[in-house]
């Protein structure tokens, strides 16, 4: 083959060729890996060392480790018993639950594990969503946190399936097992192929798909972070993201507690309270923060509105100088004049990273050392990436690991696919056999779908291969699903969804729609329609109405054509 240019690291180039611990073989008839040799234990093994730190303050005060875990336990045993399994161990078995943002999720999560079921993290979605969560997982037990019940115990009726309710997150303590039965957690040695957690993602084609991940790999992106983030049991974070996600699970969440670092929960995001929690001297006084880039534009948004004298500006970035060590953006694309302006407000670059329901964190710029704006950084301990050419020859552009990457002669710059291996990959797509083989290669590299580049000894993120992914928020929308979901109005006949170009949200969710003859309908219409079926976030927030969605002769809408049409300026 052509030669190859090695750009980076060369004294550890060798090091990289010899192997990687952490490197999975993968079997692409049947989808297996085999983890290299590496303890797991998932992340309430540890509570026991942390006893009497705080894990979590929420809106009803502090709650320790050791009253997680035995709060954890005590539902664990509950749960155990209304599934009348006698062995005590539920290997396999899929636990929906559907809590605040507050310590009762720890203790729900911590409880599908400890009797060696699957959590499956449910949100507040409308009830025909969670239905979908809940029966494509095939959900064997509800578990509803103050105040779903009312949400969750309709849906267990219809579904003929047991529903736990949890106390007040105040009385979590209230929680009793009946259950004398040694439950078996202590008991599990085969902790890293058990399969943990499923996470409903969206996808180019059909409903969202249930990403698979195994106790093995939640801890190997838990172990990338803690190492590559210096995370220690003295940090305190501040949780506002949602809990069905990653960021928020793992990045957020599971990250604090391996290490006994406490874990500051909002109920929900708002600006203001994020502000007061970022300057307040009370303790715990945080000292990391991670969000999307929309939150640091409603944030920097809420700043220019509020603190507008020089005495509290100075008092602000002094504060978060001093007091925050670390702050990270992910889940997007982070906008320059975000990156800048929060630079000049709170005296942080913050840091980029890149990752992806399917694999945890992949690519990330350094604790230490210089942070490339628009770039992602490289690959977190334990990652592989590739880029691949998109044409037909399926040719590698550039490959690396933590060690350094090597680029084919000629092609630095060059984008195309980006590729991923390694011990953070998920197992599988829940039930879809066909979509996990296709979204993995021969070889057992995961295709993420999106445009990869890698220059100037970085990586950086050109956006999605397929425009029927949309990016708001954050949250990953399928353009398809909110499609299937719009022609289901009863004045609409035909609709193309798009992801218009929008400075605070990434991408706006619009809504391309012919109606009926001699029917109207206005955005906040259709809003209000859409609220009683979709989740809140695939909305749409532009609406256009055309006299025909243009289609081609194989009845296929140019997406590409429809953003240039109406969003000329910026998609150009
Ligand atoms: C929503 N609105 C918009 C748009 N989107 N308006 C204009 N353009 C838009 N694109 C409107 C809504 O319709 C609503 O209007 C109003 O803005 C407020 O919307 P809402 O959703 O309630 O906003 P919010 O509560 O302030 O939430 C914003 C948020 C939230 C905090 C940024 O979206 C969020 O938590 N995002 C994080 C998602 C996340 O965690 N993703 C991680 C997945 P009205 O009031 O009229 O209805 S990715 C991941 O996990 C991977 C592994 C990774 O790399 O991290
Ligand atoms: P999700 O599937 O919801 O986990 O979202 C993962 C997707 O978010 C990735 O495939 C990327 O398209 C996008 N993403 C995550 N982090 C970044 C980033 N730093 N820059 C650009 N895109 C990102």
């Amino acid at each position: 083959g052509a030669p190859y240019v090695h750009l980076t690291f060369c004294s550890q180039w060798a090091q990289w060729l010899l192997g990687n611990v952490e490197q999975r073989t993968f079997a692409s008839s049947n989808l297996k890996f085999s983890p290299a040799v590496r303890r797991v234990a998932p992340v309430f093994s540890r509570a026991s060392a942390y006893g009497d730190n705080v894990a979590i303050t929420d809106h009803s005060g502090s709650h320790t480790y050791r009253s997680l875990y035995k709060n954890s336990k005590s539902l664990a045993g509950l749960i155990t018993k209304a599934l009348t399994c006698q062995s005590g161990d539920l290997q396999g078995k899929r636990i929906s639950f559907l809590c605040a943002n507050d310590a009762s999720y720890t203790v729900a999560q911590w409880a599908a594990w400890m009797c060696g079921g699957i959590a499956v993290p449910c949100t507040k979605h409308p009830p025909s969503e969670l239905e979908y969560v809940i029966s494509d997982s095939q959900s064997e037990l509800l578990v509803a946190g103050q105040p779903f019940m009312d949400t969750i115990e309709p849906l267990a009726q219809k579904l003929g399936l047991p529903c736990l309710q949890l106390p007040t997150t105040s009385s979590l303590d209230t929680l009793q097992s009946e259950d004398t039965r040694m439950l078996p957690e202590e008991n599990i040695s085969d902790w890293a192929e058990r399969p943990a957690m499923l996470i409903y993602t969206s996808g180019t084609t059909g409903r969202p798909k249930g990403v698979l991940h195994t106790h093995s790999s939640l801890q190997a992106m838990v172990q990338g972070l803690v190492s590559e983030w210096a995370w220690n049991k003295d940090d305190v974070i501040l949780h506002t993201l949602p809990l069905h996600h990653v960021h928020g699970i793992v990045n957020k969440l599971m990250c604090p507690l391996w290490v006994g670092a406490t874990c500051v929960m909002l109920p929900e995001f708002s600006a203001q309270k994020v502000w007061e929690q970022l300057i307040s001297s009370k303790s715990p006084m945080v000292n990391v923060f991670m969000a999307v880039p929309t939150i640091y534009s409603k944030l920097i948004e809420y700043y220019d509105q509020h603190f507008t004298q020089p005495r509290v500006q100075d008092f602000i970035r002094a504060v978060c100088k001093e007091r925050i060590r670390l702050m990270v953006s992910g889940s997007a694309a982070l906008p320059q004049p975000v990156l800048e302006r929060w630079a000049e407000i709170t005296g942080h670059v913050l840091l980029e990273r890149y990752g992806m329901t399917e694999i945890g964190m992949a690519l990330s710029n350094p604790l230490k050392g210089p942070r490339v704006p628009g770039a992602v950084g490289v690959p977190l301990p334990g990652v592989e990436v590739r880029i691949m050419m998109t044409n037909t020859t399926n040719a590698i552009i550039a490959e690396g690991n933590s060690k350094g990457t090597r680029v084919k002669a000629g092609l630095e710059g060059k984008e195309g696919e980006l590729l991923v291996r390694g011990s953070s990959v998920f197992q599988k797509y829940w039930n879809k056999p066909q979509e996990t083989a296709d979204t993995f290669t021969e070889d057992g590299w995961f295709k993420t779908g999106d445009t990869a580049l890698y220059r100037d000894g970085v990586y950086w993120i050109m956006g999605r291969t397929s425009v029927d992914i949309i990016k708001s928020g954050g949250y990953k929308i399928s353009a398809l699903d909110v499609e299937r979901h719009l022609l289901a109005h009863p004045d609409i006949t035909d609709v193309a969804v798009i992801g218009a170009p929008d400075p605070t949200w990434g991408q706006k969710v619009t809504a391309v729609v012919q109606l009926k003859k001699g029917k109207t309908l206005t955005l906040s219409q259709l809003k209000a329609w859409a609220r009683e079926h979709m989740a809140p976030y695939t909305i749409p927030t532009g609406l256009i109405l055309v006299e025909d969605v243009p289609r081609n002769q194989m009845g296929k809408v140019n997406k590409k054509d429809l953003l240039r049409q109406f969003f000329p300026t910026r998609s150009d």
